[in-house]
């Protein structure tokens, strides 16, 4: 039987409103695979998104949902899993929207270990704005900002995601909608900030003025600059440049994941509620 996804999508905003073809879609499948064979309750999802093409997830998808301001996602679902610790809370953004100006809530977000699963859509470009250079718009590229080509270094976001503490981190692309759906599905289960890169077509924006114009011939392009862990692992350095690993690239189970510590916090100090007065406070002050 085929599978029913419109279970878990608003139909009433159907068609969406990305471009045919956009690799948006094929995540928005993927995730809604994910969900479902995880059997989580929709009810106990939260999906938070930012603004961009990408943003435009938490409109279609029919669960818990906020659509927040650029590149403030992680600060809106860490308030979210706090208040609501046994709830799954997924946040999607941009390349823009997660690395640029949500650059600074993204290291933090990975500091904390807080159990919130980041779904970054790494399309290489401000693809909603029209093509502006984002932190991994490879060089040498044509943006309309930097029209003679980027020669702005390329940002790798899981090298980042790993340094600043998340304790998983993994990339896919939209080529792989299967081992995408795997991630996601992993990324969800682990408890601890899900750092979950996907490698994504932006053909009308990106690959239109970068001889890739049509959907395939970006897809194409993705499968040249990607490679698997365990491939990527036996090449040279020279080998690696300019090629990003796909696959699980950090597991880590052993942090302490934030609302626990929070919880613990909270124990240790029952009983001395009421004992700090206004007075205390001013007198610190
Ligand atoms: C504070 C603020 N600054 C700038 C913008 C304009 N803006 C909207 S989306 C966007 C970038 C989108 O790029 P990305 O995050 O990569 O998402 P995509 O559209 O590629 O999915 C920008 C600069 C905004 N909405 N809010
Ligand atoms: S502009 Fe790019 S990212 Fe946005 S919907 Fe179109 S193809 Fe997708
Ligand atoms: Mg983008």
């Amino acid at each position: 039987m085929a599978f029913n996804y419109d279970k878990y999508l608003r139909t009433e905003k159907m068609p969406t409103l990305w471009c045919w073809g956009c690799g948006d879609g094929v995540i928005l499948k993927s995730f809604i695979r994910a969900i479902d064979k995880l059997g989580i309750d929709k009810n106990d999802m939260c999906l938070v998104s930012g603004i961009g093409c990408s943003g435009r997830f938490s409109s279609y998808v029919d669960m818990n949902t906020v659509h927040t301001t650029h590149g403030r996602t992680i600060a809106y679902a860490t308030g979210i899993k706090l208040a609501n610790p046994d709830k799954h809370v997924v946040c999607v953004a941009g390349d823009g929207d997660a690395l640029a100006i949500g650059g600074n809530h993204t290291i933090h977000g990975c500091r904390r270990n807080i159990d919130i699963t980041f779904i970054v859509i790494n399309n290489f470009i401000y693809g909603l704005t029209n093509s502006q250079t984002s932190p991994t718009t490879p060089q040498g590229m044509w943006t309309v900002s930097q029209k003679a080509g980027n020669i702005d270094p390329t940002f790798d976001a899981c090298k980042l995601a790993i340094a600043s503490g998340a304790s998983f981190v993994a990339r896919e692309t939209v080529n792989s909608p299967k081992k995408m759906e795997k991630v996601i599905m992993e990324g969800i289960k682990h408890k601890g900030f899900s750092f979950i890169e996907i490698n994504s077509n932006c053909h009308i924006n990106l690959g239109r003025k970068n001889k890739m114009g049509s959907a395939m011939a970006n897809l194409d392009w993705i499968d040249s600059i990607t490679v698997s862990k365990k491939k990527y692992d036996t090449l040279s350095p020279e080998e690696q440049m300019n090629l990003l690993p796909t696959g699980i690239l950090k597991q880590d189970t052993e942090v302490a994941e934030y609302c626990d510590m929070y919880k613990e916090i909270q124990k240790a100090h029952q009983g001395q509620r009421g004992k700090i007065t206004q007075d205390d406070f001013e007198k610190k002050i």
